[in-house]
């Protein structure tokens, strides 16, 4: 359309964002005749280096960058947005405790919670990515007054990139062909990432993803430990944390809410529980959804067995207590 929507993105100075940033100017996330102005937030020390940011989307000669404002002022930042990707976070220190770490983001969440229902379009689309993403994105859904709680969401799709990838490997197919792998739960690793529903569409038909791959073991094992620990694998190999294919699921969450998910295709989000599959209601968790006109709906009626229902148990028990938590911090 001719309508330059904004686009607000926090930690702009950081390393996802050095990606995430380019790939809203080339027209991945909102398609490819969608204008944007963008809304760069970062902290104060970091505003040269956003300046310096600026420059490179200048020097990139990107025709579908209408306007960019940079700013270190949480009010500024969050006036008329109408999509929130809020990747800024209080980094995790050594020796930190967890507790510690939830309370210095809930200060974060509640303040720009805050700011999306006092200053954002009214019907702001919010995706969060700093973590603890789904017990901040519930933060901010709760201290925003009056955005519908449909509205928040956190990033999961980084982990299904992750699970879909390791099954096409295994598999030896292309990723195109796998489809329907569902990550439940927190983005933690308790995560639940779940082959059960999904299938890979094989020269000889659309094959169950457990009868393609006949490695149980492999299956109920190193798939699932592999996706749950790939965050530190790629640490521990690159000294510095997922940034570019964070990006891209970024772009993809985003992409697929706003345009669209293909004809029976799932796609993970973390979203607002209805108590859908035996989670708890009105916790930020991820669900497979299905996208169409600018709304999700989490799929309903997949079977789940006993194995399945154990670890989607253990990951919502862990972000009943981080809410706990973070809540008792928010009445202090
Ligand atoms: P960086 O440390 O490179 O960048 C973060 C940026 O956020 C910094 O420039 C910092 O100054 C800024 N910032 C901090 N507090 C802010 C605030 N209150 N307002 C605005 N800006 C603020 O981290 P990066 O690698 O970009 O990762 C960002 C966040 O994404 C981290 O919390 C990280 O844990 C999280 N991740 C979440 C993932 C997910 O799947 N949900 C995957 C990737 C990533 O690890």
């Amino acid at each position: 359309s001719n309508e330059v929507i904004n686009v607000l993105i926090t930690g702009a100075a950081g390393q996802i964002a050095y990606s995430l940033i380019f790939n809203v100017c080339k027209g991945d996330m909102f398609g490819a005749d969608q204008r944007v102005k963008l809304h760069l937030l970062d902290i104060p020390l970091m505003v040269d280096s956003l300046k310096g940011v600026v420059m490179e989307i200048q020097d990139g000669a990107y025709p579908l960058v209408a306007d960019i404002v940079i700013t270190a002022d949480v009010k500024e930042a969050f006036t008329d947005v109408h999509y929130a990707i809020l990747v800024g976070a209080m980094p995790r220190r050594e020796g930190m405790e967890r507790a510690e770490l939830l309370k210095a983001n809930a200060a974060i969440f509640k303040v720009q919670g805050k700011a999306l229902a006092e200053h954002s379009n009214k019907n702001v689309k919010v995706l969060v990515v700093g973590n603890p993403a789904n017990t901040n994105a519930l933060i901010a859904m709760v201290s925003a007054n009056g955005v519908p709680k449909e509205n928040f969401t956190c990033l999961t799709r980084l982990d299904q990139n992750r699970a879909k990838s390791q099954i096409a490997l295994k598999a030896g197919v292309n990723v195109k062909d796998v489809h329907n792998v569902i990550i439940w739960g927190n983005h933690s690793s308790t995560q639940y990432p779940d082959y059960r529903c999904g299938y890979i569409n094989l020269a000889s038909g659309k094959t169950p993803i457990g009868t393609a791959i006949k490695d149980e073991k492999w299956l109920q094992g190193d798939f699932i430990s592999t996706v749950q620990k790939r965050g530190a694998a790629v640490i521990a190999a690159r000294k510095l944390s997922s940034a570019a294919s964070a990006a891209k699921a970024i772009t993809d969450h985003m992409h697929d809410w706003v345009l669209g998910t293909a004809e029976g295709e799932y796609v993970s989000m973390g979203v607002i529980s209805d108590g859908s599959y035996g989670t708890s209601e009105g916790l930020i968790f991820s669900f497979p959804v299905k996208c169409a006109n600018g709304k999700y709906t989490i799929v309903q009626g997949l079977p789940i067995d006993d194995f399945s229902k154990n670890l989607i148990k253990t990951t919502n028990d862990e972000l009943v207590s981080e809410k706990t938590t973070a809540l008792q911090f928010l009445s202090e």
